[in-house]
């Protein structure tokens, strides 16, 4: 019982934690990226814009075809509850949270498969929502 108090403070203290830190790591998505630092200027519409939702517990749609060297805007979503999403390739994370939409750059130089996943714990299917962004030329 003790340990199941604790463990409920903890992930209270977890999601304050992450609630706190919510806006100013949404900015950094924009500017802490790797790559498109230069290509903020650039025009959002519907032929570069994918849009994302998060749900318990998938991404949808879990794959994503983009072309290398084109300048790409992730429209992310949720339907339930906070999610993460981070592109460990590409130094990307975001909290995706429900009613709220943001977006995050990603301008892909590499061909090749790039995982992403939930990094906010977000119940029992969370080592499994993941997706794959394929970058071709
Ligand atoms: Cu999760």
């Amino acid at each position: 019982m003790k340990l199941l108090k604790f463990l409920l403070v903890l992930v209270f203290a977890i999601l304050i934690f992450s609630g706190a830190l919510m806006i100013p790591s949404q900015y950094n998505n924009g500017d802490d990226r790797k790559a498109g630092s230069a290509m903020g200027a650039e025009v959002v519409n519907d032929e570069n814009m994918v849009k994302i939702t998060a749900s318990m517990w998938k991404y949808d749609p879990p794959h994503i075809e983009i072309k290398k060297g084109k300048l790409v805007i992730l429209e992310l979503t949720s339907l339930d509850r906070l999610h993460g999403f981070y592109i460990p390739e590409f130094d990307i994370r975001a909290d995706v949270m429900p009613n709220k939409t943001i977006r995050v750059e990603l301008m892909p130089e590499k061909i090749g498969n790039y995982p992403f996943l939930c990094d906010i714990f977000c119940g029992d299917g969370h080592g499994e929502m993941n997706g794959v962004i394929h970058v071709v030329d």
